[in-house]
Parts: structure tokens; sequence; C-alpha cells
């Protein structure tokens, strides 16, 4: 019998925990086989860390190739909705983040990281907000875990700059990508792009896994330093590539 195995990606999945344990990781690993025509099976490999500790819990799935997708994808749902906070495609240098509501808000947005070619997009929803302009930061930690997000520590600085507005010569921090607007039914979205970061690469000055992504109640004034006074921290996503 003739078995196509196909590794078709890895979810992981990581949260900043609200819980004591801290960076919480998952991880699960598909692999689906085809067994023939008809019949396709499907090995799920989810590891967990959680205070150090590995754990590894491995499922079989079988059925007709359409059952075992279903399956899958209800799977990679769950996982991603429950654990909250981030899909990752290995094959496209995809990343998208859940920002969890802080500071007693109802804050919350999605934001999808896309590299290619040296230059990284960012394109962002955001929901539950006041109507006005808000302040959106890379913070140094992916460390949501504080409920005023403060865990997250200060702007993402590598370079050791003022802050201030995204291109400015003068300076800025590589964190501050800026303002952007909500609506009165309290959404907003941001698009952005940049060459001057990567996703989990070497260089630590470009690098934005491992730090988070802030909403702010406020607008960034880009001036005041060292963070453009934009008020309290209501929303939180850990960047885990
Ligand atoms: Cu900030
Ligand atoms: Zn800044």
């Amino acid at each position: 019998m003739k078995i196509n195995k196909i590794i078709i990606g890895i979810l992981l999945i990581s949260s900043c925990s609200q819980n004591n344990s801290v960076n919480k990781k998952v991880e699960l690993n598909i692999e689906i086989e085809k067994i023939n025509d008809t019949l396709s099976k499907a090995t799920l490999i989810n590891l967990t860390e959680q205070d150090g500790k590995e754990i590894n819990t491995i499922r079989i799935i079988e059925g007709t190739p359409g059952d075992v997708k279903a399956q899958i994808e209800e799977i990679k749902n769950t996982s991603f909705l429950n654990q909250n906070n981030s899909y990752k495609n290995l094959n496209s240098k995809t990343i998208e983040i859940l920002l969890e509501p802080k500071n007693g808000s109802l804050a919350k947005g999605t934001v999808r990281f896309d590299e290619d070619n040296g230059l990284v997009k960012l394109n962002a929803i955001f929901s539950g907000l006041n109507e006005g302009i808000h302040a959106i930061h890379i913070h140094e930690k992916a460390d949501c875990s504080s409920d005023d997000a403060k865990s997250s520590g200060g702007h993402w600085n590598p370079t050791f700059q003022s802050h201030g507005k995204w291109g400015d010569v003068n300076g800025f921090h590589l964190g501050d990508i800026g303002n952007f607007a909500v609506n009165s039914s309290g959404d907003g979205y941001m698009v952005f792009e940049t060459d001057l970061w990567c996703l989990s690469c070497d260089d630590l000055n470009k690098n934005i896994s491992g730090k988070a992504i802030i909403v702010h109640q406020g607008e960034d004034d880009l001036v005041s330093q060292p963070s453009g006074a934009a008020g309290s921290r209501i929303s939180c996503g850990g960047i885990i590539y």
C-alpha cells in the first residue's frame, strides 16, 4: 500500500496566561497520510509547556479526507480561540495574534503579520474601543499577564532612540507604530509595513518575536517622553513566532 505523507504545518499557540503560569506554550504538529483514495489518517502531536514542563499528547484521526480535514480545522480553530493568542503558518511566515482587553476595557483586536522579501506587513482590526484616536505600539515583552499590561514593559527600543513619530530623522522607537482611528461603533483598523522588522530572525534590532502589541486608551502625541502620553494600556497581545 502506498502512503503519501504530507506534513501540512505546525500550529503554535502561545498564551500570555491570566493565571500564575507564565508563557504557556502550545505547539500542534499535524501529519496527514493518505492511506488510499477514501481513507486518510492524521496524527496530531500536541506539545504543551507549562512552568518549564513539557507535556506531549498524541491524537489519531481516521476517516475520509474530507472528514479528517474538517476535524483538523475544528481542532485548530478551537485551540486558537481557547488558547487565545497566536496562529503560525510555517510556510508563509505569517502570524496572527489576538489582543485581550486590559485595565477593565472591552478592547480586543486581531493583528496579523506577514513577512515577505524582508518586508513585514501588519494588518490589524480592533473592536470594543472608544471612538477617537488610539496609540498602538510594540512593547518589550510578550507578557500580558498583568491587569494593567505593564508586564509587557516599555516601548521596544533596541536602537536606544527617543520616542517619536515613525520615520522621524530625530529618532523614534522601533515600536512606535503610531495611531489609528476608531469609529462610533468602536471599530478600527491599522495597516502598516516596514523593512525594519523581521519575524524571528537573528538580528535583535529587527526581531519583533517575543514582544507585545499594546493599544492605548489615548492618542500618542508623538513627542512626549518616553512613550507619547498615550494613557493606559487597554489591549495586549504577545507576538510569539
Ligand atoms: Cu504603548
Ligand atoms: Zn515609543
